[in-house]
């Protein structure tokens, strides 16, 4: 219900679900590059954008880190509706949940207030705690993610496909520097 169905369609819609997060933090003024990787398997896809990176401070309410909120809450979207964090217009992390939902494993990698996290997932629940990996210099998000093949019908992403809805991202946005891949 949230993604139109299990079919080709579907599937790639899940790429464009992460993709339109890293678009919303370039139209935040935030970004001006995302890197989509196929890998070569055809079956999973890595994600990156130079954001800001997804917030990993602890919710005071949810009293969870608000990475993991953003991907395992359906709608975090409305929690976060304007006291912590403004929004840029989009639905800013809305599509992620549903991305975790309906992934076998999905990997979020955040660069931010100077370190490198990580938490991991499995079908849209953390297999790990937010872990602060090392100090790093700069910030982005990058989502690795390999959707469930028990939901859909064929787990194969089209290069061609994807790099179609790219090409059409980056002639809408001026001054996105957008690079597809596959390794
Ligand atoms: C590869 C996919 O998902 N990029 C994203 C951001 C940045 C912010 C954000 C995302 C927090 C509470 C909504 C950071 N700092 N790429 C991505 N980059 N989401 S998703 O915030 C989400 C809000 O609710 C961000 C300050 N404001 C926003």
């Amino acid at each position: 219900m949230y993604i139109g169905g299990v079919d080709v369609r579907g599937l790639h819609h899940l790429l464009w679900e992460i993709v339109d997060n890293s678009v919303d933090e370039y139209l935040a003024e935030a970004a001006d590059r995302i890197t989509v990787t196929l890998h070569k398997d055809g079956e999973s896809l890595t994600v990156s954008d130079n954001g800001r990176g997804i917030p990993v401070d602890k919710h005071p309410k949810l009293k969870k880190p608000t990475l993991e909120i953003i991907l395992t809450t359906l709608h975090a979207g409305g929690k976060f509706s304007d006291k912590n964090y403004a929004r840029s217009g989009g639905l800013h992390g809305v599509g992620s949940s549903v991305v975790n939902a309906l992934s076998d494993e999905l990997v979020a990698t955040v660069h931010r207030d100077g370190h490198e996290w990580m938490q991991r997932f499995k079908r849209g629940k953390p297999t790990t705690d937010i872990k602060k990996v090392k100090p790093f210099r700069g910030h982005g998000t990058t989502i690795f993610f390999r959707p469930d093949a028990e939901i859909f019908r064929r787990v194969q992403f089209s290069s061609e496909l994807i790099r179609q809805h790219l090409e059409d991202i980056s002639y809408i946005h001026g001054g996105l520097t957008i690079v597809f891949t596959t390794t």
